[in-house]
C-alpha cells in the first residue's frame, strides 16, 4: 500500500494508536496508586510466562512526555489509552489527586501536539481491595463512583470515553479459564462476572451522562469469529456456542436483549445474580462501539468434561491446515475475518458508529543495527486496512482505526515475550526505536 484509500484518509477518518495503563505505565506504587489484581497475579509463581510484572513496564508513568512526542512525530492525531482506577481512587473511595494530576499532565501534553485523547476507563487493572472483585455485584456500583469521579475531574477534556475494554477477557480468561487475573476457574461464576461487568458499563454510562452530556460514550468489545473445525453438526454447534459466549453475552445486554438460553443454562445457581431491571441499565444508549480485531478461532465439539461446561473446545488455528500464516504469538493472520465479524455484528445488532479500537500483530523481530524490519506486521496492517476500506465502501459506518500498539509492552500472561508495538522498546534501557511499521504508517498518514 503506497497511499491510503480515500475513505481512510486522516482528513475524514480518525487514525490513532492505542495502549493501556497496566501494560505501559509501570510506577505501580508511585503517587499512592493502590494494588491491582494484575499486580497480585504477577506475584504468583507460574502465572506469567517470563515471570515478569508491570512494576516498570515501559516506564510511561515517568516518560509520558517523550512518548507523546514520539506519537506526534509518527503523525498520530488520536491516542487511545486507559485510565487506571487504582491511580485515581484511594482504597476509601476518595479521590487520589496525584493520580488525577498524572492524567491531567498527559492530557496537557497531548493537547500541545493537537492529539485527541480517546480514554478507556477499565482495561482489566481492577483495584485489589474491592472485595470479591467482579464476583461482587457491588463492584459495578464502585465502578460507577469511579466513573463519576473521572467525569468530574477530567471529563471536560475527554471527548470520547469507553467504559470497559474487552469484558470477555476479564470475565472468561479471568474467572473461567484462570489464565488472566484473578486466576479463578469457575464457569458458573464467570457468567455472573460477565453480567456484573455489563451492569458496571450501564451504571457507568448513567453516572457520566448525568454529569456531562456532550461526551461520546461507548464500550470496546472483542467480538469472536469462530469457525468449526469440520462440518460435523457437533463442531458447528460448538463454534456457535463460542460465539454466543463472546458476542451475545455482551452485545445482547447492550441492546436490552436476554442472553441465549444456552448461556443462562450454564449459570446454575449463579442465575440469581441477574436481577430484574438490570437489562434496562445495561442498554443505556451508546454513541459508539469500539471493536478490537486480531484473528479468528476454530472450535470443535468439547473434548473434555471441563470444556463440556462451555460447549466447545478451541483447537490451534492451523490444526486442519498447516499452510496458514500465524503471527509470533500463534494467531492466524486472517484479514477477511475483519469483514466477516463486522458484517455478522451489524446484521444481528443495531450497532452505533464503529471504531476499530485495536488491530495489530505480535511480530518479535529484533532491532539490528538500529532498525527493526517488522515486515510481517507491515503486511498484517496493510491487509487489514484494505479490508476495512472495503467495509466502509460497502456502507459500514466505521469512523476510526487504532493500531495496537504504540509501544512493545507487558503482554499480560505472556509478559514481555510478545511484542505488539510499532515502536520497539528495549526494556533494559527504555530506548524506543520506531520500527518499519511505524515509519510505514507515518508515510501513509502523510500520503
Ligand atoms: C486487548 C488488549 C491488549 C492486548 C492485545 C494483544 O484488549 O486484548 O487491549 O491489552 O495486549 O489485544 O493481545
Amino acid at each position: 500500500m503506497k497511499k491510503l484509500p480515500e475513505n481512510l484518509s486522516p482528513n475524514n477518518f480518525e487514525w490513532g494508536c492505542a495502549t493501556s495503563s497496566f501494560q505501559i505505565e509501570g510506577g505501580t506504587t508511585a503517587g499512592g496508586r493502590v494494588a491491582t489484581i494484575w499486580d497480585d497475579f504477577c506475584a504468583q509463581p507460574g502465572r506469567i510466562k517470563d515471570a515478569s510484572d508491570g512494576s516498570v513496564a515501559c516506564d510511561h508513568f515517568h516518560r509520558y512526555a517523550g512518548d507523546v512526542k514520539l506519537m506526534a512525530d509518527l503523525g498520530f492525531k488520536h491516542y487511545r489509552f486507559s485510565i487506571a482506577w487504582a491511580r485515581v481512587v484511594n482504597a476509601d473511595n476518595t479521590v487520589n489527586m496525584a493520580g488525577i494530576d498524572f492524567y491531567s499532565r498527559l492530557l496537557d501534553e497531548l493537547a500541545k501536539y493537537d492529539i485527541t485523547p480517546n480514554a478507556t476507563l477499565f482495561h482489566w487493572d481492577l483495584p485489589s481491595h474491592l472485595e470479591g472483585g467482579w464476583l461482587n455485584r457491588d463492584t459495578a456500583y464502585r465502578f460507577a463512583d469511579y466513573t463519576a469521579l473521572v467525569a468530574e475531574r477530567l471529563g471536560d477534556r475527554l471527548p470520547r470515553v469507553a467504559t470497559l475494554n474487552e469484558p470477555w477477557c476479564s470475565a472468561f480468561l479471568g474467572y473461567d479459564l484462570g489464565v488472566f487475573a484473578p486466576g479463578h476457574k469457575n464457569r458458573e461464576s464467570s457468567l455472573s462476572v460477565a453480567h456484573h461487568l455489563m451492569l458496571a458499563h450501564g451504571l457507568g454510562i448513567q453516572a457520566w451522562r448525568s454529569r456531562l452530556s456532550q461526551t461520546s460514550l461507548g464500550i470496546v468489545l472483542n467480538p469472536e469469529l469462530c469457525d468449526p473445525l469440520t462440518t460435523k453438526p457437533e463442531d458447528v454447534q460448538a463454534a456457535k456456542m463460542a460465539e454466543y459466549e463472546r458476542n451475545d453475552s455482551f452485545l445482547n445486554p447492550l441492546f436490552g436483549r436476554e442472553w441465549p438460553s444456552m448461556l443462562l443454562d450454564q449459570m446454575g445457581s449463579s442465575l440469581s445474580d441477574r436481577q430484574a431491571g438490570d437489562l434496562a441499565i445495561t442498554s443505556e444508549p451508546l454513541d459508539f462501539i469500539g471493536l478490537n480485531y486480531y484473528t479468528r478461532s476454530i472450535a470443535r465439539a468439547p473434548s473434555s468434561s471441563e470444556d463440556a461446561k462451555r460447549g466447545y473446545t478451541f483447537v490451534p488455528p492451523d490444526a486442519a491446515d498447516k499452510t496458514k500464516q500465524l503471527t509470533d504469538i500463534g494467531w492466524e493472520i486472517y484479514p477477511e475475518g475483519l469483514k466477516r465479524v463486522v458484517n455478522n455484528l451489524t446484521q444481528n445488532w443495531p450497532l452505533p458508529p464503529i471504531w476499530i479500537t485495536e488491530n495489530g500483530a505480535a511480530d518479535n523481530t529484533p532491532v539490528i543495527n538500529g532498525s527493526c524490519d517488522d515486515d510481517m506486521r507491515c503486511s498484517y496492517i496493510t491487509q487489514h486496512l484494505e479490508k476495512m476500506s472495503e467495509l466502509i465502501a460497502e456502507g459500514t459506518d466505521i469512523r476510526g482505526y487504532y493500531v495496537w500498539s504504540l509501544l512493545d509492552n507487558f503482554e499480560w500472561a505472556h509478559g514481555y515475550s510478545e511484542r505488539f508495538g510499532v515502536v520497539h522498546v528495549d526494556f533494559e534501557t527504555q530506548v524506543r526505536t520506531p520500527k518499519k511499521s511505524a515509519l510505514m504508517v507515518k508515510a501513509l498518514l502523510k500520503s
